[in-house]
Formats: C-alpha cells, sequence, structure tokens
C-alpha cells in the first residue's frame, strides 16, 4: 500500500502549518488546554517527520477475500454500542449492540435483550423508567476491554462502560452478544473500566466519575464537600459487585497491574470543586493506588459500611487502602506497560507523563517511602498528552491531543533522564489527523505485547474526508511501528465516537457461527415452551392464555413455518421464532409491517418480541435478513380480528 501521507501532508498540501491548521479547532482544545499552553515553551521540539520515515515490513493492506490478523474490539461513546473490526485493513465487521437500541437486530426490544437491558438495574432506576417504556434508550460506551489470565486476553469476554447511566455490560466473545449489564450502586457515570490482568478477570475495575451524595437520594443537595467518588470491584464472572472504594477527588481513567496486587485510578479535581475553575485551581492531582490485598481484608474482616446492598470501604487520604501518589494537574490516561512494572499517568493539562515503578509500592504502603518516591521517570513529552500505549521493546507511544501528534518515546531512557543522565527519551513525533484521545497497540495492554501496530483515534477529521455536512466523521489511523519511526499507513473514518480499542491477536478470538438452540441467552423462551407443551425448535402452536397469546414458529430458509396467524385487537401478542437453519451466515429476521416490530433471528437461535396487537388488520410479517433467492417471499399475515 502506498502511503498518502508520504505525498500528502496537510501541510504541504495547503502551504500552511499544523498548527495553523490545528487553529480551528482551538475553541475547543482550549477545554482541555486550561493552563497547559504555558508550558508550551519548555516542549522538546523535534521533527514531526513522516516524509522519509524508515518503515518496517508490516503491511496494512488485505487484499479482498483475505483476512485480518488482528480483532479489533472498538467503543463508540454516545452512540452506545461496541463495534468489531479487523487490523490492519480498519474494516468494520460488526456492530454489537449494548446500551444503544438497534433497528436491525431489535436490541431494545426483544425479550432477550430487553431482559438484559433490564435485569441489572437498581430497583429505583426501574421505578425511575417505568414511565419511560422500562430501559435507558442511550448509553456512553467508552472503554472495551478484555478479559485476561496470567496476564494476556484470553478470549472469554469483553467488558465496557456506560458513562452515561452507571452501567458495565459484558459481551460474550462466543457469540459476540452482550448478555448481562448491570448498573453500579453508589457511583455516578461508570468511566474508567479495565479488567484484572493477573491472575484472571476475575475483578474488573470501574471508575465513578462523578462526586454525588451517598446515598444520592435528595438529603444533600448543593453541599459539594459531602460529595464522594467510588472506585468499583465488579465480579466479572457473576457480573456483581465485589466491593467498593471511597475516593477522595474524581476518577478518571484506570488500569490493574500485572501481580494482581494493586490497581490504579487518575484523578482529577483533588479540589473537589463543582466548576471548571474550582476544577483546575490546584497545581497537582493524584494517582490513586488500590492495594486490592487489603481491601480483601478489609471486607472479610467488616471494616465496611453496607450501603445499597454493597460493601463500601472507606478509601479516603489517610486510609490503608490507598497512597495517593501527588501527579500534574488533571491526569487523564492510566496505562500499564508490558513490562509488569511501569504504569504511566498521562499528564493531559501537564506535557508530562509520571512513571509509577510498581515494586515501589510495597514501601509506599509501609510508610518507608513518600508518595511522590513512587515515581521514576516524569518526561516531557509535548501539549496535551492523553494515553500510552506500548510495543514489545520497552517503548511507549503517547497520544498529544494539543499537538495532534503520537510521540514514540523509550521508559528505560525516561527513567534515566529522571535520574539526571544526559538523555533524550524521546524517539520520534509523528502528526495525526488530528487531535487525538486514546491510542493503542497490537496486545499493547497485555504481556503479549507486539510491537506491530499502532491507532490513533483522532476527534478531529477536518479536511481529511470529503465533506459530509457540519457534523464531520472523527479519523482514526492506523500507525505502522515496527520501523524506527512511526508512519502512518491508514485512514479510517468512524461516527460518534469511538474513545478507546483494543487490538486482539485473531487466534485469541474464536466466535461460534452457529448458536447453540438450548443457549441461555433465551432461556425464559425455554422454560415458557416447556410451560406451554411446545418443542421450541420444532413446533408451530399458537397458546391462547386469556389475552395472553403465544406464537410459536420456526423459521428455515425461504419459509416461516406459519403463513398467518390470527389474534384479537388487544392481545398481548409474544412472537416466538427460531431459526431451524444451523448453516454458517444464513440469518432471518421477523419483522412485522406497520407494528414497529423488527428482530435478528441468527442461525439456530430464538428470538422473541412481545407486543399490544392493537391495530385491527392484515399485517404482513416478513424476513428482513436477505437469506435466499426466495428471501421476498418469506412472509406470512397476522391478522388482527377487531375486538
Ligand atoms: Cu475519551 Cu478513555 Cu473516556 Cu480519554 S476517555 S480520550
Ligand atoms: Cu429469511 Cu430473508
Amino acid at each position: 500500500m502506498t502511503n498518502k501521507n508520504d505525498q500528502a501532508q496537510p501541510s504541504e498540501r495547503t502551504g500552511i502549518t499544523r498548527r495553523e491548521l490545528l487553529g480551528g479547532s482551538v475553541a475547543s482544545a482550549a477545554v482541555v488546554g486550561v493552563g497547559a499552553l504555558a508550558g508550551a515553551a519548555g516542549t522538546a521540539a523535534l521533527m514531526p517527520n513522516t516524509a522519509h520515515a524508515s518503515s518496517g515490513d508490516n503491511k496494512a493492506e488485505v487484499a479482498p477475500g483475505d483476512l485480518d490478523d488482528y480483532y479489533g474490539f472498538w467503543s463508540s461513546g454516545q452512540a452506545g454500542e461496541l463495534r468489531i473490526l479487523g487490523i490492519p485493513s480498519m474494516r468494520e465487521l460488526m456492530r454489537v449492540p449494548v446500551f444503544n437500541r438497534c433497528s436491525a437486530s431489535g436490541w431494545g426490544q426483544t425479550n432477550e435483550s430487553l431482559k438484559v437491558l433490564t435485569d441489572g438495574l437498581l430497583p429505583e432506576t426501574k421505578k425511575f423508567l417505568e414511565s419511560r417504556g422500562g430501559t435507558w434508550d442511550n448509553g456512553d460506551l467508552h472503554h472495551p476491554h478484555m478479559s485476561f489470565t496470567d496476564g494476556t486476553y484470553d478470549g472469554r469476554y469483553l467488558f465496557m462502560n456506560d458513562k452515561a447511566n452507571t452501567r458495565v455490560a459484558r459481551v460474550r466473545c462466543d457469540v459476540m452478544k452482550c448478555d448481562k449489564i448491570i448498573e453500579i450502586p453508589n457511583a455516578s457515570d461508570i468511566h474508567g473500566l479495565r479488567p484484572q490482568k493477573y491472575p484472571r478477570t476475575g475483578y474488573v475495575f470501574a471508575n465513578g466519575e462523578h462526586r454525588v451524595p451517598i446515598p444520592n437520594d435528595g438529603s444533600i443537595l448543593d453541599e459539594p464537600e459531602k460529595y464522594h467518588a467510588i472506585f468499583t470491584a465488579i465480579d466479572g464472572d457473576k457480573m456483581e459487585v465485589a466491593w467498593q472504594v471511597m475516593v477522595d477527588g474524581n476518577l478518571d481513567n484506570c488500569d490493574a497491574d500485572y501481580q494482581g496486587l494493586y490497581a490504579f485510578s487518575t484523578c482529577y479535581n483533588s479540589e473537589e470543586g463543582v466548576t471548571l475553575a474550582e476544577m483546575t485551581a490546584s497545581e497537582q492531582d493524584w494517582a490513586i493506588v488500590f492495594d486490592i490485598k487489603r481491601i480483601e481484608a478489609a471486607v472479610k474482616q467488616g471494616k465496611f459500611k453496607k450501603i445499597n446492598g454493597v460493601p463500601v470501604v472507606d478509601g479516603r487520604k489517610g486510609s490503608p487502602y490507598t497512597r495517593y501518589i501527588p501527579v500534574s494537574n488533571s491526569p487523564h490516561g492510566c496505562n500499564t506497560a508490558p513490562d509488569g512494572r511501569h504504569v504511566v499517568i498521562n499528564g493531559k493539562l501537564s506535557p508530562t507523563v509520571s512513571v509509577i515503578d510498581v515494586t515501589k509500592l510495597p514501601d509506599l504502603f509501609n510508610d518507608k517511602i513518600k508518595p511522590r518516591d513512587a515515581i521514576v521517570a516524569e518526561p516531557e513529552l509535548g501539549l496535551g498528552p492523553l494515553h500510552t500505549a506500548f510495543d514489545n521493546k520497552g517503548n511507549a507511544y503517547t497520544t498529544l491531543f494539543l499537538d495532534s501528534q503520537a510521540v514514540k518515546w523509550n521508559l528505560e531512557k525516561a527513567i534515566q533522564a529522571y535520574q539526571g543522565k544526559d538523555v533524550n527519551p524521546i524517539l520520534h513525533k509523528v502528526d495525526v489527523h488530528y487531535q487525538p484521545g486514546h491510542n493503542h497497540t497490537s496486545m499493547g495492554e497485555t504481556k503479549e505485547a507486539d510491537g506491530k501496530w499502532l491507532v490513533s483515534l483522532n476527534k478531529f477529521s477536518k479536511d481529511r474526508y470529503i465533506n459530509v455536512g457540519p457534523m464531520k466523521p472523527e479519523n482514526e489511523q492506523l500507525i505502522d511501528i515496527t520501523g524506527k519511526k512511526m508512519k502512518v499507513v491508514h485512514d479510517g473514518p468512524t461516527y460518534a465516537e469511538p474513545h478507546d480499542c483494543i487490538i486482539v491477536r485473531a487466534d485469541i478470538v474464536n466466535p461460534n457461527s452457529i448458536w447453540d438452540s438450548m443457549d441461555p441467552m433465551w432461556s425464559d423462551a425455554i422454560e415458557q415452551a416447556k410451560k406451554d407443551g411446545v418443542k421450541l425448535t420444532k413446533d408451530s402452536k399458537i397458546i391462547r392464555d386469556g389475552k395472553k397469546v403465544r406464537v410459536y414458529m420456526t423459521s428455515a430458509a425461504p419459509m416461516f413455518s406459519m403463513e398467518k396467524f390470527t389474534v384479537k385487537q388487544g392481545d398481548e401478542v409474544t412472537v416466538y421464532v427460531s431459526n431451524q437453519d444451523k448453516i454458517d451466515d444464513l440469518a432471518h429476521g421477523f419483522t412485522i409491517a406497520n407494528y414497529g416490530v423488527a428482530m435478528e433471528v441468527g442461525p439456530n437461535a430464538t428470538s422473541s418480541v412481545t407486543f399490544t396487537a392493537d391495530r385491527p388488520g392484515v399485517h404482513w410479517f416478513y424476513c428482513q435478513w436477505f437469506c435466499h433467492a426466495l428471501h421476498m417471499e418469506m412472509r406470512g399475515r397476522m391478522l388482527v380480528e377487531p375486538a
């Protein structure tokens, strides 16, 4: 693949500098940039050069019919879904509805999805949603991360947060469907989320970002000094809260170590302010370290308050369970290096990142050293460092939001520089387009980081694509990191707004092609069919039960097993469709015209939907997944008798 970047850097194309170009977004950048520009003068100026970048032998091109080497699991921010990409092609392969509604699959409408969307909500939320259809319609999915065993991905689950409605979801990797969503009590807005890396997941760590009264029932309102943020450890197998820790300040991003001993969170707003001025007033905020063993012991010994049914340990400053390491104002990303030893805290408002050495933490928790003594490097990288990714050679790659660059730097050299040696840890900078947030390297958050690819998730595309109107896509760039210098090899537009992604070796992910006909996803349908004396995967039957009517049918291309069924106006109708096709890629759908009913029925799967037949007349139902030469003929009639 030719590198367009070589010939057509915007600066060369337009004759204006990158910084002038960037001016267009300064207003938005300024929100993040409060106070940061002060650090500009001191920033190491390294040639942002891609024109003659030597690159490795990485091939970004994936020819038609060829398969990708990696799965990319992408968040979608306020779109609320999980996306699956192929890497290095950057082709979008699938969308997995999670917190959103989906017109194609019926997520948010089928009984199976409604169960996932509602079962894990707190009682007061269920009550609040009663008058709004029973479910949230939106979510804000930032951080998708895979379950680990022994420091690397194990292909079991993906976990992800909902910042909007304080939830954590799990996607089963065998079928790539969301099977559990829980609301986190006592917290407000789950932001940072990472699974425990060792010995296994285990815990899923989740940061409650905003500070609120606990419990948040109206008894405390405009008394911010009484608000708290909550760090949560979720049991990833059961999808239940294991314990929580109350902290000082806000929580932003988090990560876990490779020893199974500590978790880390960045904490902005140590001032505990509620306005922007208050939140950015002090020079320093914190990285909080959580001592997992001490917290577990405290929970065992009953040293907690039970609030909303879960144990809450007091981990505010001075507690034995946490340590607060001062770092520059408003840190953001929190990334554990694959060397198992270093954790990078990204400065955001400061041009620096702070590197914590986990081997110092036992001494820190035993008060033998001061919090700042756990920091072993603090290189100045450029403006607006947000997130850091790693290769397998001791190098780190940090996004510079304000500089619109990725910077490659060396951890060991940064440590030496911190010790006073005259070395420059910065190895290379490359322009990205524009304003990167997260980045991620292939396998980079595992001990199997392989140093092949870096993806930069850029918040603005500006002039990179033909204009689609005032709302522009984001731009995600694939960067070859096998050479000494980084090389941008691909632009990929995305819709709102993937914050984060992971890049997982393809051999780790082995989804099924066909459902098990008794899958727990539709356990309610299996149970109901049993009660009704119906063989779910074989029978066509209508069961009338007062005003409730249950219609069981099967599908096999190109036919539904029922050509028609009759109900009465006002009936509560449940239609179960079991797909008998045990054939790769043979999905059907079930749509009832002018009834707002539509759902996916995967190979060998059962889906069901419940609705009130309040419109009399003839209503065609049809298969909306193109399945056969006679797909158009795959239809039937629902006859609704007037009351
Ligand atoms: Cu957008 Cu990880 Cu929510 Cu940084 S976070 S960019
Ligand atoms: Cu079945 Cu289209």
